[in-house]
């Protein structure tokens, strides 16, 4: 048997990394090895995230790492790619916490927020002092946001909301929720709200029975005649655009952290079936069982140098809108095949959560659906392509 290649090999994208960035990765990838990895199995079927990580996270810079100021490390784009890569090599759930902490709620203080608001949330946020939750998806209103049903009455100086969110991870820990409210008619009414945990009538409620982010914490928030001021909204959020373009921030998290999952999959399925044996050689010696793990391989490597291709248009501000679409679209679809693909080519074995390869599928079922499902990425490309709006 000849030696094998790694995939870091294969990409060949090491020389094309700054200095920092290796460091990141490598700093992430040690800590990840050391500190989640032995646990997550058992966090996983107990249901929960171990809050004992946020510290860790926060002392290696990487919560809000790609803000600039405000206690944010102030890294690359691509460098934030990586350690996310890293993270969600472990588990989605984890990268979860990372992306909405990091892209959803300390980037849309960052982007609308007043000077006050940056000042009182963003250095405790980046110490992990303080948590984050997002909330844009309602129960009836997913793909649609516009159509939400929240609403944000003013008198004054004083707003008052009702309405309620679903799906929102880091609900039940989070000490601050940017919450998105209608505030008259249309989608252009749309303003975005600071709400602090403890305000009255602002509650979170779990969502219990998950089979997928097992090891991440998602509920529900109810806000019922909720008392806010006009200090606790971001000014410079308006319309829809505002929570877009936090999405645009987030799901280039999710596009890089799912190429870990990635990685793993095809890391553990080139393990095992290098060392199970049927009919008297080692699986990974019949054709069968080659070109499965090659395409994973290649569409891998496609992925991770057009992820390190737009992270530096990112890096350049030049990224736009649709690229993230198409990203986020092509590396979700290609992590769930491959996590599939690896529980495929390990049998039996592949279904018990001793070989991961299930767990990382179950979660990239949510990873393929949140942020926009893989046909609203399709639509937005589609739009993009024939100027047709099919949605
Ligand atoms: P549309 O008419 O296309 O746009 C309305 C306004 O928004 C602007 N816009 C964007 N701006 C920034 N970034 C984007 N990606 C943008 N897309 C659109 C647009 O220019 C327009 O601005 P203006 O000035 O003209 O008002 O809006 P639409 O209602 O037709 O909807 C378009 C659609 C379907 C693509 C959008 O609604 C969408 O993306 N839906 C998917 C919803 C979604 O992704 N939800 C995610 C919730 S958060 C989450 O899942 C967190 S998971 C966290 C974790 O655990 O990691
Ligand atoms: P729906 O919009 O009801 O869609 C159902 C199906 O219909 C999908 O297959 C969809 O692609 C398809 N569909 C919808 N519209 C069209 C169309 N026009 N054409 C063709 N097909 C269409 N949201 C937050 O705001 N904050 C969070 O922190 C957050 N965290 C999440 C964590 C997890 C684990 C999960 C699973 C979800 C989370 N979400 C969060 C919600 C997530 O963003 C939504 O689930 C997602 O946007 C899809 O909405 P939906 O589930 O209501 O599905």
């Amino acid at each position: 048997m000849g030696r094998k290649l790694n995939l870091d090999d294969l990409t060949g994208w090491l020389p094309q990394l700054t200095e920092e960035e290796i460091t990141v990765r490598d700093t992430v990838r040690k800590w990840v090895a050391m500190s989640c990895l032995p646990r997550i199995r058992d966090d996983f079927e107990h249901h929960r995230f171990h809050t004992g990580w946020i510290p860790e996270l926060a002392a290696m810079g990487v919560l809000g790492a790609p803000i600039q100021g405000y206690g944010c490390a102030g890294i690359s784009n691509v460098a934030y790619g990586l350690a996310c890569a890293e993270v969600e090599y472990c588990d989605s759930g984890l990268r979860s916490f990372v992306s909405v902490q990091t892209s959803l709620a300390m980037f849309a203080i960052w982007k609308y927020g007043s000077e006050a608001q940056k000042q009182k949330w963003l250095p405790k946020m980046a110490a992990g002092k303080a948590i984050g939750c997002f909330g844009l998806t309602e129960p009836n209103h997913g793909s649609d946001p516009g159509s939400m049903k929240t609403r944000a009455e003013q008198d004054g100086d004083a707003w008052t909301l009702n309405g309620s969110k679903m799906w929102i991870t880091n609900a039940q820990v989070a000490d601050v929720a940017i919450v998105w409210a209608h505030t008259g008619g249309g989608a252009d009414s749309i303003r975005g709200f600071i709400v602090e945990k403890g305000t009255p009538g602002f509650a979170a409620h779990d969502i219990p029975h998950k089979l997928s982010m097992r090891a991440s914490f998602t509920g529900s928030l109810s806000l019922q005649d909720v008392k806010l001021t006009e200090a606790d909204r971001m000014p410079l959020a308006q319309g829809l655009k505002g929570p877009l373009g936090c999405l645009d921030n987030a799901r280039f998290g999710v596009a890089w952290g799912v190429l870990g999952a990635t990685r793993f999959c095809i890391e553990r399925v080139i393990e095992y079936t290098t060392d199970r044996e049927q009919f008297g050689v080692p699986i990974a010696a019949k054709q069968l069982v080659q070109a499965p793990i090659a395409d994973l391989a290649s569409r891998y490597v496609q992925a991770a140098l057009l992820s390190l291709h737009y992270g530096r248009l990112k890096d350049e501000k030049k990224l736009t809108p649709v690229q993230v679409s198409l990203l986020k679209r092509n590396n979700c679809r290609l992590a769930l095949d491959a996590a599939r693909t690896a529980r495929e080519l390990m049998g039996a074995n592949g279904i018990t959560g001793e070989y991961d390869v299930l767990r990382h599928a179950n979660n990239l079922e949510s990873v393929l659906t949140y942020e926009g499902t893989e046909q609203i990425h399709t639509l937005v490309l589609g739009r993009a392509l024939t100027g047709e709006a099919a949605f």
